[in-house]
């Protein structure tokens, strides 16, 4: 039997760090969503990155940039952080560097742990299988929002344990857990409905970029994993599943 554990901030990271663990991060609006939305629509590898600077300095080099801070695309990047910017024409075959408020500060933070995933509601069916098969610990990190709690990760991150231990590999000893868990068990009769109480869904819409709402709340629509190999996040795509069959 292997545990599952939540970390709601990476404030709270020290806290929970299980370097024998899976790390998954979550930043549902929007960044580990917008991953997943890149890599199904052909991108070969992302660079996250914390800082600015580093941002720059890679954009200097040549690289196309993904940067945003408080949902504003920065001046030198090339687009921002909406799923729908990484659409198939932008990103096929490339490799991005990309770098927004809190979900890639999350990633660096992880980047220790035995492994590293992305985790968003658009994967959630695709990633817990593949964490079953994986047979490891499990420790979610909310991305929050500048180390404070938020909803939508949260959410997240109790159907992601909802589905772990409903398949009883997993257990959980941890009061986060089971906290994210009942409020998944709220949350799921209208995810889209719940989410309208996300302070993250209001900044969105105050800046004109809400359009994603229905795409960042829609549960499996792709099966790509992607994970963190080195510095650079790389596609795990789970093509036998016994819920998609290539035929
Ligand atoms: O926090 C983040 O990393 C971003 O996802 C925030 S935003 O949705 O681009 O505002």
């Amino acid at each position: 039997m292997k545990k599952i554990e939540v970390c709601y901030s990476p404030a709270l990271y020290p806290y929970y760090r299980n370097d024998e663990a899976i790390v998954v991060v979550s930043d549902i609006l929007r960044a580990t969503t917008a991953i997943c939305a890149a890599f199904e629509n052909g991108v070969k590898r992302i660079i996250p990155v914390a800082g600015l600077e580093e941002a720059r300095a890679w954009k200097k080099k040549g690289f196309l940039v993904a940067a945003e801070r408080d949902g504003i695309i920065l001046d030198f990047a090339d687009f921002g952080n909406s799923p729908f910017n990484f659409s198939p024409e932008r990103v096929k075959g490339a490799t991005i560097v990309y770098s927004t408020t809190n979900g890639t500060q999350a990633i660096e933070m992880a980047a220790q742990a035995r492994g590293v995933a992305i985790g968003a509601f658009v994967n959630l069916s695709a990633l817990a299988e593949w964490l079953i098969a994986e047979d490891s610990d499990v420790l979610v990190l909310c991305a929050g929002w500048k180390n404070r709690y938020n909803l939508e990760d949260s959410v997240f991150a109790g159907a992601l344990a909802s589905a772990l231990t409903g398949s009883g590999h997993y257990n959980t000893s941890c009061d986060s857990t089971v906290a994210a868990i009942e409020l998944w068990e709220i949350a799921r009769k209208d995810l889209l409905g719940y989410m309208e109480k996300a302070a993250h869904r209001h900044r969105l819409k105050k800046l004109g970029l809400d359009d994603v709402m229905p795409y960042c709340n829609t549960i499996d629509s792709t099966r790509v994993i992607p994970l963190l190999k080195d510095r650079f996040l790389v596609e795990h795509r789970d093509y036998f599943s016994k819920n998609h069959k290539i035929i």
